[in-house]
């Protein structure tokens, strides 16, 4: 279970967040705010305290306080973001996370390594991290040096085409792996019972288990049917501006 979630407010600049689809065209400042607090909504229903911190002009994509850190069980990793307009974006969240934690329990990913932490899925006590343009071979040594530290694993996932990790495959608890695309036959996850995700709704294989709800973003029908299948109670929220800058669920929040 979650207690806590930290969010934090998108910027004016996150017009200018990096994107691989221009085509899209630049997220509505307002109307990512509106969607921004729709999600906190949604949060706050599924039963967490959320946090929200002020919006950062300095960094675009610092609303996705999710590649920033990774939050476990057993201590927390300030990471060490691959994407230069997002270097630094970690020690803005760091006192942040020292408010929550002990400082002995906070570990780092230094340079040369780098990870974000939309590449890390967090499945109990395994953390599959995806090795990315982002985040690279030295930052997953890191990574896992770290956890073992902790006793906990890492297990390292190639990508070929997607951002993240996570953009692709997102663990709902019970089992339950949603899949899309370049991970459904991967066999690193052949023992999860797979949602397979459709190809026309890719974006919404990132989706977010909270508390028992799932989190889906809205306007994927076959998805939220899918898990509404399997038992899991959905709220939906629309993130179509953070989609325009490559932005999921997931991206927008740090749950622990
Ligand atoms: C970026 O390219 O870094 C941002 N525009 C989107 C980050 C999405 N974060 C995530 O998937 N965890």
């Amino acid at each position: 279970m979650f207690k806590n979630v930290i969010v934090r407010t998108p910027c004016p600049a996150v017009i200018n967040g990096i994107t691989s689809a221009p085509e899209l065209g630049k997220p509505n400042y307002e109307k990512a705010l509106r969607q921004h607090e729709a999600y906190i909504e949604a949060l706050k229903k599924c039963g967490v305290t959320v946090t929200v911190l002020p919006a950062d002009d300095d960094f675009p994509d610092s609303c996705f306080v999710e590649d920033a850190a990774v939050i476990t069980r057993c201590g927390t990793v300030i990471t060490n973001p691959g994407a230069s307009s997002r270097k630094g974006e970690q020690d803005r969240i760091l006192p942040t996370i020292r408010s929550f934690f002990p400082e002995e329990s906070i570990a780092r990913i230094e340079s040369p390594g780098t990870l974000e932490g939309g590449d890390v899925m967090m499945v109990g006590d395994r953390f599959y991290v995806g090795r990315s343009a982002r985040t690279n071979a030295e930052g997953i040594r890191q990574f896992k040096a770290i956890l073992a530290g902790w006793g906990l694993k890492g297990i390292e996932v190639p990508l070929k085409k997607v951002l993240h990790l996570k953009t692709g495959v997102n663990y709902i608890e019970q089992g339950n792996l949603l899949v899309s695309g370049e991970f459904i036959e991967n066999p690193l996850f052949s023992d999860f019972h797979k949602i397979l995700i459709p190809e026309e709704e890719a974006y919404a294989a990132n989706c977010i288990w909270v508390n028992g709800t799932v989190i889906v973003p809205e306007g994927y029908p076959a998805v939220r049917q899918a898990i509404e299948k399997a038992g899991y109670p959905v709220l939906t929220v629309d993130t179509s501006e953070f989609r325009k800058i490559d932005g999921g669920l997931s991206c927008l929040s740090l749950r622990f």
